[in-house]
């Protein structure tokens, strides 16, 4: 009996340094199909995370063939890989970064790569409250981002690149989007989208005069 009581939470230690010491490895989101596709299905088919949305082909085509003029390497270190989420092989002009060239913004330029590009993504999915993938686990259970995230308008490296057609993350010229719903990228993950964040505010006003229609700061006496 002593024995038992004793070597249970033993193995249950045991077992338990095995779980958590491994789960980085087996877990790691360091590739898009090794984790993102818990929740999101396949890249090769055309449906969206978001109610309603849908994708006019697969996701894979909208993206390298639309988004971008076939520029397989924004992704890719070899064709037909599992892309590395921040690192790729690169093309003229657009250094190795993988999604992070678009889904991410570096929070310290002139510093080795921080690991913290995603920030404002894992903050959507925060925000949204998607819950936990196959894994049990959140984005922040294995991340801790510390640098001040940028805003809406930070303009990831890979926007109006050499054959990139996306340009703008507050979405003025409708350049962020390629789906039904008309909403480009909550790049600071605040869940305000494109013009609707108040980092884009400005931008908008002086690209087109009054976009928000706001006219309460208007004043009616000539000065
Ligand atoms: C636990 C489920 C889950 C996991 C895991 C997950 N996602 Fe998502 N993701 C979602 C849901 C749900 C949404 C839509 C949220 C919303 O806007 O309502 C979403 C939205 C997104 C968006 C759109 C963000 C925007 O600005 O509208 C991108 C891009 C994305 N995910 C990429 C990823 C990547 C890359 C990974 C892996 C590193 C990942 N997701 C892992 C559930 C998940
Ligand atoms: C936006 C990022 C991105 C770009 C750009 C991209 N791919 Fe992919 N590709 C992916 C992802 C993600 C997968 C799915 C990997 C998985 O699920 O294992 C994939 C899968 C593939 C596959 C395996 C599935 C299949 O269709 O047979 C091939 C081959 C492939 N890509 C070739 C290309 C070529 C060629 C180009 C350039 C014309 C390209 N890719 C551009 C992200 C990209
Ligand atoms: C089980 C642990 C785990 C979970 C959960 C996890 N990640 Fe990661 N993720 C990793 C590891 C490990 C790396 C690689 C870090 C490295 O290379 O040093 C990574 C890398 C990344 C990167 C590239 C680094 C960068 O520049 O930010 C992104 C983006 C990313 N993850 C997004 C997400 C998102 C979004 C979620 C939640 C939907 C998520 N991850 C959940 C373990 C995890
Ligand atoms: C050239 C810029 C660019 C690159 C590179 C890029 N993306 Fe995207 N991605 C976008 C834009 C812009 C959207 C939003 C399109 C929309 O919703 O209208 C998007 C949307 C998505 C979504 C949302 C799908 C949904 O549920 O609707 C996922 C997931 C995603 N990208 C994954 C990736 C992954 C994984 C990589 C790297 C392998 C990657 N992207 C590389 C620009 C890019
Ligand atoms: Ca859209
Ligand atoms: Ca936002
Ligand atoms: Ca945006």
């Amino acid at each position: 009996m002593k024995s038992t009581t004793l070597s249970l939470p033993c193995i249950a230690l045991f077992v338990a340094t095995l779980w958590f010491g491994s789960a980085s490895d087996i877990r790691a989101y360091t590739r898009w199909a090794n984790g993102c596709t818990d929740c999101h299905s396949d890249f090769l088919d055309s449906t969206s995370t978001k109610l309603g949305n849908t994708w006019p082909r697969s996701k894979h085509n909208v993206h390298r063939e639309d988004m971008m003029n076939d520029l397989c390497f924004t992704c890719h270190v070899d064709e037909g890989d599992n892309p590395l989420l921040d690192s790729s092989g690169g093309e003229p002009g657009l250094p190795g970064v993988g999604c992070m060239g678009c889904h991410g913004v570096d929070p310290d330029p002139g510093t080795p790569n921080n690991k913290e590009w995603g920030s404002g993504l894992r903050q959507h999915h925060a925000s949204a409250n998607v819950g936990t993938d196959n894994g049990g686990d959140l984005c922040v259970d294995c991340h801790t981002d510390t640098l001040a995230r940028l805003g809406e308008n930070a303009v990831p490296v890979y926007y109006g690149g050499t054959d990139v057609n996306v340009f703008d993350p507050c979405n003025a010229d409708g350049s962020e989007n390629w789906t039904s719903d008309g909403l480009g990228l909550d790049n600071d993950g605040d869940l305000d989208y494109d013009a609707a964040d108040s980092d884009c505010g400005e931008a908008g006003f002086f690209e087109d005069g009054f976009e928000s229609g706001d006219t309460t700061a208007w004043d009616a006496t000539v000065p």
